[in-house]
């Protein structure tokens, strides 16, 4: 049996991938921070939260890092923790570095001084590539980060990469595009239009969004932890690009969920109504960012290749399962 450590437990991947490897009868030690509100939500809804190990554990605090890779020695160690929510890296820059840069640094030194057979996957992102230098992006394209979210996250995957390279370590990147789910948190695009359109259908109180020109490449959190587990199950450590190949704008991802839930609807440059008028969509200033990635998209052929992954969602496919299970919940 296979001890993995999953940081970000919590969160939608943590819960995805500890399904993932429970499934595969993996031992799965949850690496979560203490916190006093219903943070187990996701883990209950997939029915998994019993058959987890719970350790106490915070990116930010150096002694966490070592603590639980001394104690547990494990053979896997997914660092899916994160102050993830780009918009808040803005308004919170530090906490962000924090957790996002340091706390990686943590993990790769607790690893290398305590238990270097230990294969490491950190959770890159998409955001590093920025004001993107070319287009499609894949594993070799330049970063332009446009966040203190995608500048922390530049600077983990480079140390990442710099542990592999100095001390042989089996270090990996997943660079992941945005991917979503019915679990996805209601802060997040996709999960913010769809409860927002199943609400506005019996409440009429139209959504404030921002920029509905931004294009992204989305695909399915339960697609993307398959590739993040095929990472570590590779002979020699490497960093993948995982995305659709697809993108699209916010705008198209509000027109599948208003076509998905029937409602007619008419387009304006700042926002959707009825044809008689109603306003559904409206546009708020707090909601744009102070510097945009515009559009992201990404190439996926290495991936493809190597790892033999490819999602089996496309955006209709989550557009529907994201509103079918919002529309069972309420
Ligand atoms: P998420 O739902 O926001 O989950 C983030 C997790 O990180 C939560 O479990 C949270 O715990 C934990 N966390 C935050 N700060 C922490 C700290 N100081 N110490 C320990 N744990 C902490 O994010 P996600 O969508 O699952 O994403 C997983 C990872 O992939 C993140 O690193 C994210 O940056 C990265 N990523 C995501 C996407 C995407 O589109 N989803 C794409 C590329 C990369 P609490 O419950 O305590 O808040
Ligand atoms: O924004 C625009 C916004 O917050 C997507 C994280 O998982 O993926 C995610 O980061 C786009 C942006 O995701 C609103 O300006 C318009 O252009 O859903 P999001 P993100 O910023 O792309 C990457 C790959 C990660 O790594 C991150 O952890 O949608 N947008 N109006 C809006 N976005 C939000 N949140 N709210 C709005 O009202």
């Amino acid at each position: 049996m296979k001890t993995a450590i999953i940081t970000g437990i919590t969160g939608q991947d943590g819960a995805y991938l500890a399904k993932n490897l429970l499934m595969r009868r993996y031992k799965v030690i949850g690496a979560r921070r203490r916190n006093t509100g219903q943070q187990n939500w996701r883990l209950k809804y997939l029915g998994i939260e019993n058959e987890i190990e719970f350790v106490d554990f915070d990116l930010t605090e150096p002694y966490s890092a070592e603590n639980i890779i001394d104690r547990y020695q494990p053979e896997e160690f997914y660092n899916l923790g994160a102050q993830s929510f780009v918009a808040l890296s803005f308004n919170q820059p530090h906490v962000t570095t924090q957790a996002n840069a340091n706390g990686v640094l943590h993990l790769l030194e607790a690893i290398r001084q305590k238990s270097p057979h230990t294969k490491f996957y950190q959770a890159s992102t998409s955001e590093m590539f920025g004001r993107v230098r070319e287009t499609p992006q894949n594993e070799m394209t330049a970063f332009h980060p446009r966040s203190p979210y995608g500048v922390a996250k530049a600077y983990a995957h480079y140390m990442t990469i710099n542990y592999r390279e100095s001390y042989d370590m089996f270090a990996c990147c997943g660079i992941l595009f945005n991917h979503e789910s019915p679990l996805r948190g209601s802060e997040f695009v996709t999960q913010k239009i769809v409860k927002g359109l199943v609400n506005w259908v019996h409440t009429k109180q139209p959504v404030y969004l921002g920029n509905l020109d931004a294009k992204r490449d989305w695909g399915h959190a339960e697609d993307y932890v398959e590739a993040m587990r095929l990472i570590l199950q590779q002979d020699k450590p490497d960093d993948f690009v995982i995305s659709t190949g697809v993108t699209h704008t916010v705008r198209d991802f509000i027109e599948k969920c208003l076509k998905c839930l029937n409602v007619e609807y008419v387009q304006h440059k700042h926002e959707f109504s009825t044809p008689n008028g109603i306003p559904i969509i409206k546009t708020a200033p707090e909601f744009f960012r102070p510097a945009e990635v515009d559009v992201l998209l990404g190439d996926c052929s290495k991936a493809k290749e190597i790892l033999q992954w490819k999602p089996k969602y496309n955006l209709d496919a989550l557009v529907k399962d994201m509103i079918k299970t919002e529309i069972s919940e309420i």
